[in-house]
This record gives C-alpha cells, structure tokens and sequence, in this order.
C-alpha cells in the first residue's frame, strides 16, 4: 500500500510539476513555420502566424524562397519584423534580403522602396491593400547572420469591432491575441499593461511549488520506510545474535533454528519469554528441536 502511495504522489509530481516548468519557457499562443518548409506555399492566417528564416541559430546560404500570406476578407494582411538581423550592405547592395510584395507573387508591387536587409530597419511594420502578402527570402553563398522572424496578422484598420483590440497605431487585431507575450501589432501596444500574464505566471509558479513540495514529501517518505526496514532488520540480527548462546536455549548448538517467523512471534506474544514456552506453542519449533537432539543423541 505504501509503495502503490508512493507511486501516486511520484506520478503526480511528474505530471503536474515537470509540465509547468515547461509552460514556464514557452508562450501560451503561437503558431510557427519555418524557412525552407513555408517556401514555394500559401499559408492562411485566421488570427496570426510567426515565420522563421530557419529553424537553427543561423539561417542557410544559397537561399532563394517565396511564400504567400492569405487573410480572408475583409481583413489585411499585417508583417511585424519582430527580429531581423540579415547581412548588411555590401558595396551599396544587399547580399541577403527579404522582400515583401503586396499581392499573390514577386509581380506585384513591393512594399517598400529597396531589399530589406542589414540589423536596423527604419520601419518594421508593413500592411497589405488586399488579403495577400508575398515574402521573398534570399541568401548569398558567405555570411549567414541569426536572420528574421516576421509575425503575419489578420487585421484591420480602426474603427475596430466588438471583437478586435485596438493597436495604438491604428491597426485592429484579434483581442484573443493582447497580452499572449507576441507583439502582433507592430507597435507592442497588444503587450502592454497586461495584469493577466503576470497573474497567469503567479498561479503558474504556485503550482510548481505545490508540485515540487509534495514530489519532496514522497521521497521523504520513501526514505523514511527504507530507514525503517534497515533498522528491523538490524533489530532482528541483534536478537538472533544475543540469543544464539542464550543458557535458557534448550540447545545451544548455533544451528537451533531461531528464525525470523520465531522472532516475530515472541515479538507479537510479549507473554512468551522463553524458547520452550514458545515452542509448546510451535509445532513447528518444537519438531525441529527435537530433530536436533535426536541427533545429538545418535
Ligand atoms: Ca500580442
């Protein structure tokens, strides 16, 4: 029973404590794709999605990617470079860039006036007209850089709906999406003065501490039973050594069977003292004593 007690107590350590310092490190909301998968796809955003240039440290050379963004009307299709770190201009030009078209393909018109590239740009928030975004990524074949993480948004601009948060940039989000530690307006104004997330980490690390508690409680407990069987089993060498050539023995011969069951039947008759008293009451003693004098006598 203690052991299936144990179990319990170690199960709910591992399935309440350890998920919870996981949630610790990573976001409550967020979709991620990466470079080279999302390249040569559509992909459709219902409230918002993050890209990556790679899914390692550094993106790749001799890359050469287009991706679509798709909203559903009448929403806009809304690109935070959250991060962007690319190669910087070398003798004028880009050596790696993104560009951002508004429109299904590299045809249509891009969004800005030259290759976005380089660890400082002068604007990081891009809107489309209509519901489509093309991003084309490209690397040359020396120097890669950590690269860039674009967070797409379906949006709109104000007056916003019912359902919608309002950016203080004007552009309007999903309200699901304030406060979920990404910074899906351009702006960070959706992260800003969030009382939820920090109340969220509280009751998070409550659990944690409630959870590591009790995991500490069950091997204290479990240390404690394993102390407990040492010592009995201590105790009964203790009394097979003090009794092996005990006088009140009816046979002092060191193969007289004072076994574990023998000591824990004078320990559950306190009113039996003594070998032979015990033995009247043993069928079993009693056979294997006399089995030893009647060797002796042969
Ligand atoms: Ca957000």
């Amino acid at each position: 029973m203690f052991w299936i007690m144990a179990g319990y107590m170690c199960v709910f350590f591992l399935l309440v404590a350890f998920p919870t310092v996981q949630s610790l490190t990573i976001g409550k909301y967020r979709i991620i794709a990466y470079v080279p998968s999302v390249c040569g796809t559509t992909i459709s955003v219902s409230d918002s999605v993050q890209v990556e240039s790679s899914s390692g440290l550094t993106y790749a050379n001799n890359v050469n990617c287009n991706f679509t963004v798709t909203v559903s009307s009448p929403y806009l299709v809304l690109a935070n470079l959250e991060k962007f770190e690319l190669e910087p201009l070398r003798s004028g030009s880009c050596s790696d860039y993104v560009n951002l078209y508004d429109g299904g393909d590299t045809s249509s018109t891009a969004l800005h006036s030259s290759p976005l590239c380089g660890t400082s740009l002068t604007n990081t928030t891009y809107v489309t007209a209509g519901q489509q975004m093309t991003v084309h990524f490209v690397t040359d074949s020396t120097a890669v850089y950590l690269g860039f993480y674009i967070v797409f948004t379906a949006a709109t601009a104000a007056p916003c709906s019912g359902t919608q948060f309002t950016c203080n940039n004007s552009f309007c989000i999903p309200s699901t999406l304030a406060c979920d530690n990404y910074d899906q307006c351009g702006d960070a104004s959706d992260e800003s003065g969030c009382t939820n997330t920090s109340s969220s980490s509280s009751e998070e690390q409550t659990t944690l501490i409630v959870g590591l508690t009790l995991g500490f409680v069950a091997l204290l407990l479990i240390g404690a039973y394993i102390a407990y069987r040492v010592y009995r089993r201590n105790q009964w060498r203790r009394f097979h050594n003090d009794h092996i050539h005990d006088d009140d023995l009816p046979d002092p011969d060191p193969s007289y069977p004072v076994t574990h069951k023998y000591f824990r039947g004078i320990r559950g008759h306190p009113g039996l003292t003594s070998t032979e008293t015990m033995g009247a009451s043993d069928p079993a003693i009693m056979k294997s004593v006399e089995d030893l004098k009647g060797d002796q006598q042969c």
